[in-house]
Protein backbone atom coordinates (compact mmCIF):
# COMPACT_ATOMS: atom_id res chain seq x y z
CA UNK A 1 0.00 0.00 0.00
CA UNK A 2 2.52 2.19 1.17
CA UNK A 3 4.83 1.43 -1.87
CA UNK A 4 1.60 2.22 -4.27
CA UNK A 5 0.99 5.55 -2.48
CA UNK A 6 4.42 6.43 -3.19
CA UNK A 7 5.04 5.52 -6.91
CA UNK A 8 2.04 7.50 -7.27
CA UNK A 9 3.32 10.58 -5.92
CA UNK A 10 6.75 10.13 -7.82
CA UNK A 11 4.60 9.89 -10.45
CA UNK A 12 2.60 13.05 -10.15
CA UNK A 13 5.86 14.74 -9.20
CA UNK A 14 7.36 13.55 -12.67
CA UNK A 15 4.49 14.64 -14.61
CA UNK A 16 3.78 18.26 -12.51
CA UNK A 17 4.35 21.23 -15.29
CA UNK A 18 4.24 18.72 -18.16
CA UNK A 19 2.30 17.47 -20.85
CA UNK A 20 1.43 13.63 -21.05
CA UNK A 21 4.16 11.32 -22.03
CA UNK A 22 2.20 9.68 -24.44
CA UNK A 23 1.90 12.31 -26.49
CA UNK A 24 5.74 12.47 -27.77
CA UNK A 25 5.45 8.30 -28.51
CA UNK A 26 6.26 7.58 -31.86
CA UNK A 27 3.33 5.61 -33.69
CA UNK A 28 4.18 1.97 -34.72
CA UNK A 29 6.14 1.85 -37.94
CA UNK A 30 3.82 1.52 -41.14
CA UNK A 31 4.59 0.37 -44.11
CA UNK A 32 1.89 2.61 -45.80
CA UNK A 33 3.32 6.59 -46.69
CA UNK A 34 1.14 9.23 -44.96
CA UNK A 35 -1.15 10.97 -47.33
CA UNK A 36 -0.68 14.46 -47.08
CA UNK A 37 -3.77 16.56 -47.54
CA UNK A 38 -4.09 20.34 -46.98
CA UNK A 39 -7.62 19.87 -44.51
CA UNK A 40 -9.66 17.35 -43.23
CA UNK A 41 -13.04 17.21 -41.98
CA UNK A 42 -14.32 14.40 -40.29
CA UNK A 43 -18.09 14.35 -38.08
CA UNK A 44 -20.56 12.06 -36.49
CA UNK A 45 -18.24 10.04 -35.17
CA UNK A 46 -20.50 9.12 -31.89
CA UNK A 47 -17.91 8.20 -29.96
CA UNK A 48 -19.99 7.03 -26.69
CA UNK A 49 -22.15 4.83 -29.05
CA UNK A 50 -21.81 0.71 -30.25
CA UNK A 51 -22.22 2.00 -33.63
CA UNK A 52 -18.67 4.00 -33.81
CA UNK A 53 -16.49 2.65 -35.76
CA UNK A 54 -13.92 3.44 -33.85
CA UNK A 55 -11.07 1.14 -35.03
CA UNK A 56 -11.52 2.34 -39.11
CA UNK A 57 -11.27 5.94 -38.03
CA UNK A 58 -8.03 5.20 -35.54
CA UNK A 59 -6.98 3.57 -39.26
CA UNK A 60 -7.68 6.54 -40.87
CA UNK A 61 -6.47 8.94 -39.26
CA UNK A 62 -2.87 7.58 -38.72
CA UNK A 63 -2.64 7.04 -42.36
CA UNK A 64 -3.06 11.00 -43.06
CA UNK A 65 -1.40 14.11 -42.12
CA UNK A 66 -3.20 17.16 -42.56
CA UNK A 67 -2.61 21.14 -41.70
CA UNK A 68 -5.89 21.30 -40.30
CA UNK A 69 -8.11 18.89 -39.21
CA UNK A 70 -12.22 20.15 -38.69
CA UNK A 71 -13.90 18.04 -36.37
CA UNK A 72 -17.50 18.87 -37.37
CA UNK A 73 -19.90 18.00 -34.58
CA UNK A 74 -21.14 14.49 -32.91
CA UNK A 75 -17.92 13.64 -31.97
CA UNK A 76 -19.08 12.65 -28.78
CA UNK A 77 -22.02 11.47 -28.30
CA UNK A 78 -23.62 12.94 -25.16
CA UNK A 79 -27.04 12.01 -25.53
CA UNK A 80 -26.62 8.11 -25.51
CA UNK A 81 -23.76 8.56 -23.17
CA UNK A 82 -26.25 10.55 -20.31
CA UNK A 83 -28.58 6.61 -20.68
CA UNK A 84 -25.26 4.96 -19.30
CA UNK A 85 -21.64 5.24 -19.92
CA UNK A 86 -20.06 3.25 -22.38
CA UNK A 87 -16.30 4.24 -23.52
CA UNK A 88 -14.46 1.34 -24.94
CA UNK A 89 -10.38 2.16 -24.83
CA UNK A 90 -11.05 2.29 -28.80
CA UNK A 91 -12.92 5.53 -27.91
CA UNK A 92 -10.00 6.38 -25.82
CA UNK A 93 -7.99 5.73 -29.05
CA UNK A 94 -9.49 8.38 -30.85
CA UNK A 95 -9.08 11.30 -28.68
CA UNK A 96 -5.31 10.44 -28.32
CA UNK A 97 -5.08 10.42 -32.04
CA UNK A 98 -6.75 13.92 -32.31
CA UNK A 99 -4.74 14.95 -29.72
CA UNK A 100 -1.72 13.52 -31.00
CA UNK A 101 -2.16 15.50 -34.22
CA UNK A 102 -2.41 18.61 -32.75
CA UNK A 103 0.57 18.17 -30.62
CA UNK A 104 2.13 17.57 -33.84
CA UNK A 105 1.31 21.05 -35.22
CA UNK A 106 -2.34 19.84 -36.66
CA UNK A 107 -4.76 22.74 -36.47
CA UNK A 108 -7.35 21.23 -34.55
CA UNK A 109 -10.93 22.73 -34.69
CA UNK A 110 -13.78 21.34 -33.21
CA UNK A 111 -17.68 22.48 -34.30
CA UNK A 112 -19.82 21.45 -31.88
CA UNK A 113 -22.98 19.39 -33.28
CA UNK A 114 -26.10 18.32 -31.53
CA UNK A 115 -25.41 15.34 -30.03
CA UNK A 116 -22.09 17.16 -28.16
CA UNK A 117 -24.03 20.67 -27.62
CA UNK A 118 -22.85 20.68 -24.33
CA UNK A 119 -19.57 21.59 -25.57
CA UNK A 120 -21.30 24.61 -27.31
CA UNK A 121 -21.16 26.30 -24.20
CA UNK A 122 -17.42 26.36 -24.26
CA UNK A 123 -16.83 28.12 -27.83
CA UNK A 124 -13.94 30.16 -28.09
CA UNK A 125 -11.66 28.37 -25.65
CA UNK A 126 -8.96 25.89 -26.23
CA UNK A 127 -8.22 22.37 -24.71
CA UNK A 128 -5.49 20.17 -25.91
CA UNK A 129 -4.64 22.26 -28.79
CA UNK A 130 -8.23 21.83 -29.98
CA UNK A 131 -9.72 24.60 -30.82
CA UNK A 132 -13.88 24.88 -29.70
CA UNK A 133 -16.32 26.93 -32.12
CA UNK A 134 -19.98 27.04 -33.17
CA UNK A 135 -18.96 27.38 -36.88
CA UNK A 136 -16.04 28.24 -38.33
CA UNK A 137 -14.67 30.09 -42.05
CA UNK A 138 -12.41 27.88 -43.99
CA UNK A 139 -10.81 29.64 -47.05
CA UNK A 140 -9.16 26.71 -48.87
CA UNK A 141 -5.86 26.96 -51.26
CA UNK A 142 -7.63 28.27 -54.20
CA UNK A 143 -8.82 31.19 -52.46
CA UNK A 144 -12.93 29.94 -51.89
CA UNK A 145 -14.57 31.03 -48.49
CA UNK A 146 -16.60 27.70 -47.12
CA UNK A 147 -18.99 28.12 -44.25
CA UNK A 148 -18.11 24.75 -41.96
CA UNK A 149 -21.11 24.00 -39.73
CA UNK A 150 -22.23 20.71 -38.14
CA UNK A 151 -25.87 21.48 -40.21
CA UNK A 152 -28.53 20.70 -37.35
CA UNK A 153 -30.12 23.81 -37.63
CA UNK A 154 -31.16 22.86 -40.97
CA UNK A 155 -33.12 20.04 -39.32
CA UNK A 156 -36.43 22.74 -39.15
CA UNK A 157 -35.90 24.21 -42.61
CA UNK A 158 -37.27 20.83 -44.33
CA UNK A 159 -40.56 20.51 -45.39
CA UNK A 160 -40.47 17.13 -46.13
CA UNK A 161 -39.72 14.97 -42.77
CA UNK A 162 -37.79 16.31 -39.85
CA UNK A 163 -34.38 14.67 -39.62
CA UNK A 164 -34.18 14.59 -36.08
CA UNK A 165 -37.81 12.67 -36.34
CA UNK A 166 -35.71 10.45 -38.66
CA UNK A 167 -32.82 9.41 -36.25
CA UNK A 168 -34.80 9.12 -33.44
CA UNK A 169 -37.19 6.72 -34.90
CA UNK A 170 -37.35 3.17 -33.88
CA UNK A 171 -36.69 1.80 -37.18
CA UNK A 172 -33.52 3.88 -38.23
CA UNK A 173 -31.58 2.82 -34.27
CA UNK A 174 -33.09 -0.91 -34.88
CA UNK A 175 -31.59 -0.41 -38.52
CA UNK A 176 -28.25 1.04 -36.84
CA UNK A 177 -28.48 -2.10 -34.53
CA UNK A 178 -28.57 -4.31 -37.11
CA UNK A 179 -25.60 -3.03 -38.82
CA UNK A 180 -23.52 -3.60 -35.81
CA UNK A 181 -24.86 -7.37 -35.61
CA UNK A 182 -24.88 -7.76 -39.40
CA UNK A 183 -21.00 -6.80 -39.99
CA UNK A 184 -19.80 -8.59 -36.49
CA UNK A 185 -20.70 -11.77 -38.28
CA UNK A 186 -19.33 -10.49 -41.88
CA UNK A 187 -16.50 -10.10 -39.77
CA UNK A 188 -16.48 -13.50 -38.16
CA UNK A 189 -16.45 -14.51 -42.45
CA UNK A 190 -13.74 -12.31 -42.66
CA UNK A 191 -15.74 -10.21 -45.49
CA UNK A 192 -15.41 -6.94 -45.52
CA UNK A 193 -17.43 -3.83 -43.48
CA UNK A 194 -20.28 -3.09 -45.46
CA UNK A 195 -22.87 -0.53 -44.50
CA UNK A 196 -26.68 -2.00 -44.26
CA UNK A 197 -28.12 0.94 -42.84
CA UNK A 198 -26.27 3.14 -45.30
CA UNK A 199 -27.70 0.89 -47.95
CA UNK A 200 -31.27 1.11 -46.82
CA UNK A 201 -30.97 5.29 -46.74
CA UNK A 202 -30.70 5.45 -50.08
CA UNK A 203 -33.40 2.86 -50.97
CA UNK A 204 -36.49 4.49 -48.21
CA UNK A 205 -37.92 7.19 -50.40
CA UNK A 206 -38.71 9.13 -47.39
CA UNK A 207 -34.49 9.03 -46.54
CA UNK A 208 -33.85 10.12 -50.21
CA UNK A 209 -36.51 13.39 -50.60
CA UNK A 210 -35.23 14.44 -47.30
CA UNK A 211 -31.51 14.32 -47.88
CA UNK A 212 -32.64 16.28 -51.38
CA UNK A 213 -33.96 19.15 -49.31
CA UNK A 214 -31.83 19.49 -46.91
CA UNK A 215 -28.86 19.42 -48.79
CA UNK A 216 -30.45 22.47 -50.71
CA UNK A 217 -31.58 24.30 -47.81
CA UNK A 218 -27.66 24.46 -46.07
CA UNK A 219 -26.77 25.42 -49.65
CA UNK A 220 -29.31 28.66 -49.65
CA UNK A 221 -28.17 29.53 -46.27
CA UNK A 222 -24.46 29.69 -47.41
CA UNK A 223 -25.71 31.48 -50.46
CA UNK A 224 -27.40 34.22 -48.49
CA UNK A 225 -24.47 34.54 -46.33
CA UNK A 226 -21.97 35.31 -49.32
CA UNK A 227 -19.96 32.20 -49.27
CA UNK A 228 -18.64 30.05 -52.18
CA UNK A 229 -19.62 26.82 -50.48
CA UNK A 230 -20.61 24.93 -47.18
CA UNK A 231 -19.27 22.04 -45.56
CA UNK A 232 -21.45 20.06 -42.69
CA UNK A 233 -22.18 16.82 -41.59
CA UNK A 234 -25.18 15.64 -39.35
CA UNK A 235 -27.04 13.57 -41.79
CA UNK A 236 -24.52 11.06 -41.79
CA UNK A 237 -24.14 10.96 -46.12
CA UNK A 238 -21.04 11.95 -48.00
CA UNK A 239 -21.81 14.23 -50.56
CA UNK A 240 -20.03 16.93 -53.41
CA UNK A 241 -23.23 18.57 -54.66
CA UNK A 242 -23.18 21.99 -57.23
CA UNK A 243 -26.20 24.20 -55.98
CA UNK A 244 -26.61 27.30 -58.71
CA UNK A 245 -22.76 28.49 -57.79
CA UNK A 246 -22.27 27.10 -54.23
CA UNK A 247 -20.56 23.91 -53.52
CA UNK A 248 -21.78 21.51 -50.77
CA UNK A 249 -19.82 19.28 -48.93
CA UNK A 250 -20.70 16.87 -46.25
CA UNK A 251 -18.13 14.89 -44.67
CA UNK A 252 -20.34 12.01 -43.86
CA UNK A 253 -19.98 10.00 -40.91
CA UNK A 254 -17.78 7.19 -38.83
CA UNK A 255 -21.21 5.02 -37.97
CA UNK A 256 -22.27 4.13 -40.94
CA UNK A 257 -20.17 4.96 -44.32
CA UNK A 258 -16.64 5.76 -42.64
CA UNK A 259 -16.14 8.80 -45.03
CA UNK A 260 -14.21 12.02 -44.62
CA UNK A 261 -13.80 15.16 -47.03
CA UNK A 262 -10.28 16.25 -47.53
CA UNK A 263 -8.50 19.17 -49.39
CA UNK A 264 -5.29 18.55 -51.05
CA UNK A 265 -2.71 21.35 -51.82
CA UNK A 266 -4.23 23.01 -55.09
CA UNK A 267 -7.60 23.45 -53.29
CA UNK A 268 -8.91 20.07 -54.86
CA UNK A 269 -11.93 18.75 -52.58
CA UNK A 270 -12.74 14.73 -52.35
CA UNK A 271 -14.65 12.32 -50.17
CA UNK A 272 -12.32 9.91 -48.84
CA UNK A 273 -14.10 6.80 -48.08
CA UNK A 274 -12.61 4.64 -45.74
CA UNK A 275 -14.11 1.15 -46.46
CA UNK A 276 -13.72 1.48 -50.27
CA UNK A 277 -10.03 1.98 -49.85
CA UNK A 278 -9.28 -0.47 -47.32
CA UNK A 279 -12.22 -2.79 -46.59
CA UNK A 280 -12.14 -1.66 -43.38
CA UNK A 281 -8.97 -4.94 -43.63
CA UNK A 282 -6.48 -2.56 -41.25
CA UNK A 283 -9.15 -1.38 -39.21
CA UNK A 284 -8.68 -4.03 -36.11
CA UNK A 285 -4.39 -4.00 -36.81
CA UNK A 286 -5.10 -0.37 -35.96
CA UNK A 287 -5.78 -1.37 -32.47
CA UNK A 288 -3.32 -4.12 -31.79
CA UNK A 289 -0.86 -1.51 -30.33
CA UNK A 290 -3.66 0.63 -27.91
CA UNK A 291 -3.13 -1.24 -24.26
CA UNK A 292 -6.44 -2.85 -23.72
CA UNK A 293 -5.40 -3.49 -20.34
CA UNK A 294 -6.30 0.06 -19.73
CA UNK A 295 -9.82 0.56 -17.47
CA UNK A 296 -12.19 2.09 -20.32
CA UNK A 297 -11.83 -1.78 -22.19
CA UNK A 298 -14.23 -3.01 -19.19
CA UNK A 299 -16.58 -0.32 -19.81
CA UNK A 300 -19.59 -2.22 -20.93
CA UNK A 301 -23.12 -0.75 -20.89
MN1 LIG B 1 -26.00 15.65 -35.76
Amino acid sequence: MRDHVDTLLERQAERRGRIPAWLDIPDPKGFRPKRKYRTIWISDIHLGTRGCNAAMLVDFLRAVECETLYLVGDIVDGWRLRKGWYWPDAHNEVVRRILKMAHRGTRVIFIAGNHDEMLRDYAGLSFGGVELALEAVHVTADGRRLLVTHGDAFDGVVLYAKWLAFLGDKAYSMLLRANIAFNAVRRRLKMPYWSLSAYMKKKVKNAVQFIGSYEEAVANEATSRGFDGVVCGHIHCAEIREFAGITYYNDGDWVESCTALAEDFAGTMSIIDWVAETGGEAASAALAGVDHAAEGARAEA
